[in-house]
């Protein structure tokens, strides 16, 4: 798989080579529209700004990196889902030497973060916190010490991540739920704490803080605030960045059931939340979400009417922006990394990337935006953390799950290049919309035009299955764009703003810099849980033009080509068509975990009428959709950059190059699509979620 990746990147490397040379020697010609139109805004990627440095890895060291810390002297730690803890010394590569790896400790247990603090390494392992010293000075250590256990039921992702440090000294440690056999994708609570934060004296002594989480990844202190990072799953609609104060419940219930302990802060309980949603526990053990009319709540609903339910900070949308959010940091005032300081950068482990978050306080809470930052790490990103000269280090893993990465595991450092990227700095939410800070001064002409921005705001289910849709979808139609006499802020006067709504933002390529640049980043999230108070201005309602580029094209609508005579069928066609006597074959179709499809391969017969189940055996959804051979990475860049659109039309763009689709199915769920095969030849089978597209293929061989 991993080789075909290689292939296939190498052929793209190829192909954009043969195009570069198209325009360069095109030129010369005295009629090049394409240099022409491309030539009035100046291009420019991440790569130009921060780069990305791997550390060598000796071979026989699975660096499965867990956690990443700094040592005193400059050197890092870190940690591996194997147990083992390396010192990397000189992780800089001064003088072109290559970094020096030693083992600092070994036998632990699946260790998913690492914290230096008063000449020891604190690591959480799964069942407990661990104080590490070397105490006679030979880079070993030599006293391994529980601070403090917990049980454990020996469950499936079972994960423990931390330490972190509060300001006040003690230790916050996050736990992973489990999945049990019969519910094997839904979080269960199983022994105490699980699905909980703790907070842990340095004595030892454990107190439970606050429960909800499913998938704690990653946790931190934020301006003196404990937040944590959450991935998508059963009652978590998308990943986020949550503030997490003591007694709160921030969505999966599984931890409840230890609310009612004498330690729990918690005052939230089961019924709760079961007397305002359906829990579905039924006996197959299976949710499938079949019936988009189903009544269901928001989180910020049932937050609404019980006290102590907590919404996310920030979103960071599900399949937009990253598919598994991970460790985080802050960017502190006092190093070179660009013009963010201040902001919080958030690891994805599937999409190998890392998210920048801008918080702002509001009506006494965090909220704030998500933007995109530096993709192209080489393995799945989990753990971030500063190198002495304000480089970031970057600890990634697949951890047996597949990323956008290729590598099983990887070391690398961000380094920032000293130039300033034109992008968006901040997004302010205003009492009548947003202002929008950006690094450099806008061309005031475009910026000032308020048909070049355009605002969706949308919401998730908050409910027992996995994931959830993007619902209630509106446009906010924009009233004015004003320009600040500096042109570094633009205030967009937004008409019908919705409170606990995500507000999608985008700017278009013409709002370019003094410098005719367009924006690095043009589109950011911003999660409005308050409008500030405040005056509005005064300016008149107009209405929006509609761009160009909003082309809403119905996936019903969208008819395979090469079948056979009578009425054209869909490419998502889910029922036996009419004009059908019979099917000539039958194909089951299952996933399984690790981004893989069941088979590798499959043999059709040309215009044979094929019935095709696809079944979802694993924890997320996907789909199941035939290219024309070697178009699964072209179609599914094609769904990435649907954004919004995505998860509604299920990742399937509007492409000739797609043949049939299923549309996404949920974990446990499946469904059915009839097509008449193709003319002879081979294929690909892809599913087109992001992350998923690199690496989860199939080779359809369609024989005369
Ligand atoms: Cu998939």
């Amino acid at each position: 798989m991993v080789i075909h990746i290689i292939k296939m990147r190498i052929m793209k490397a190829i192909l954009t080579t043969i195009f570069t040379c198209f325009i360069l020697t095109g030129a010369g010609l005295k009629t090049n529209v394409f240099a022409q139109s491309k030539a009035d805004t100046v291009k420019h990627t991440e790569k130009d700004y921060y780069q990305i440095i791997s550390l060598p890895i000796p071979e026989d060291i699975k660096l499965e990196v867990g956690g990443v810390c700094l040592m005193p002297n400059g050197s890092i730690a870190a940690s591996t889902r194997r147990g083992e803890i390396w010192i990397i010394d000189n992780p800089y590569m001064l003088n072109g030497r290559a970094p020096y790896y030693h083992k600092f400790a070994s036998g632990l247990h699946e260790v998913l973060g690492l914290l230096y603090k008063d000449g020891a390494l604190y690591c959480a392992q799964r069942g407990e916190l661990t104080k590490l010293v070397d105490k006679d000075g030979d880079g070993k250590a030599d006293v391994y010490e529980t601070v403090c256990s917990w049980p454990l039921s020996g469950g499936y992702h079972e994960y423990s991540y931390g330490p972190v440090l509060l300001p006040d000294g003690n230790f916050m440690v996050t736990l992973n739920v489990m999945f049990p056999n019969e519910h094997w994708w839904r979080g269960a609570s199983l022994v105490p704490w699980r699905g909980w934060t703790v907070e842990i004296t340095p004595d030892g002594k454990l107190m439970p803080y606050a429960t909800g989480m499913r998938s704690p990844a990653g946790l931190g202190v934020i301006n003196g605030k404990f937040f944590f990072t959450e991935n998508q799953g059963d009652w978590e609609a998308s990943g986020g960045l949550v503030e997490v104060d003591k007694g709160d419940f921030t969505g999966n219930p599984a931890g409840l059931v230890w609310a009612d302990r004498p330690e729990s802060p918690v005052k939230v309980r089961t019924s709760d939340i079961a007397s305002r949603v359906d829990f579905r526990n039924n006996a197959a053990g299976k949710i499938e979400d079949d019936d988009p009319k189903r009544p269901y709540k928001t989180l910020f609903e049932v937050a609404a009417e019980v006290p102590g339910v907590k919404i996310p900070s920030v979103y960071i949308p599900h399949y937009i922006m990253g598919n598994s959010t991970s460790g985080f940091v802050q960017i502190p005032d006092d190093i070179k990394f660009g013009p963010y300081a201040g902001q919080i950068l958030v690891g994805d482990q599937s999409q190998s990337l890392i998210n920048r978050v801008f918080l702002e306080e509001v009506k006494g809470q965090y909220q704030g935006a998500a933007f995109p930052f530096r993709s192209g790490f080489e393995s799945g990103v989990l753990r971030l953390c500063w190198g002495m000269d304000g480089s970031l280090f970057v600890g990634q893993t697949s951890r047996g799950w597949d990323s956008k990465g290729p590598k099983q595991y990887g070391l690398e450092r961000l380094v920032w290049l000293g130039k300033t990227p034109y992008d968006m700095k901040a997004v302010r939410a205003m009492p009548d919309g947003f202002e929008i800070e950006f690094t450099k001064p806008v061309n005031k002409k475009t910026a000032s035009d308020p048909d070049n921005y355009t605002i969706n705001n949308f919401t998730y289910k908050y409910h027992p299955v996995y994931g959830s849709d993007i619902v209630r979808e509106k446009k906010n139609n924009i009233d004015a764009a004003i320009v600040s006499a500096d042109g570094l802020k633009v205030r967009l006067v937004v008409d019908s703003l919705r409170e606990k709504y995500i507000h999608e933002i985008k700017v278009a390529d013409n709002v370019v810099s003094d410098e005719g640049t367009s924006l690095l980043h043009p589109t950011a999230y911003y999660t409005l849980n308050f409008i500030p108070d405040g005056e509005k201005l005064n300016v008149p309602h107009r209405v929006q033009k509609p761009l160009a580029a909003e082309h809403h094209m119905d996936m019903n609508m969208n008819m395979a080509m090469g079948t056979t005579k009578g009425p054209a069928l869909r490419k998502n066609q889910t029922t036996m068509p009419k004009t059908w006597k019979r099917v000539d074959q039958t194909i089951y179709m299952a996933t399984k975990p690790g981004l893989k499809f069941e088979k590798p391969e499959l043999t059709l017969k040309a215009g044979s009428k094929v019935k095709l189940v696809f079944s979802n055996k694993d924890d997320m959804p996907h789909n199941f959709v035939i290219v024309q051979k070697g178009q699964a990475v072209a179609v599914g860049e094609l769904a990435m950059k649907m954004g919004l659109d995505a998860v509604k039309k299920s990742h399937i763009p509007n492409t000739p190059k797609l043949l049939f689709n299923t549309t996404l199915v949920g974990p446990g769920a499946s469904q059915t699509i009839y097509f008449v095969a193709p003319a002879p030849g081979q294929y690909t089978y892809v599913c087109t979620v992001p992350g998923h597209f690199y690496v989860m293929q199939g080779t359809l061989t369609v024989e005369k």
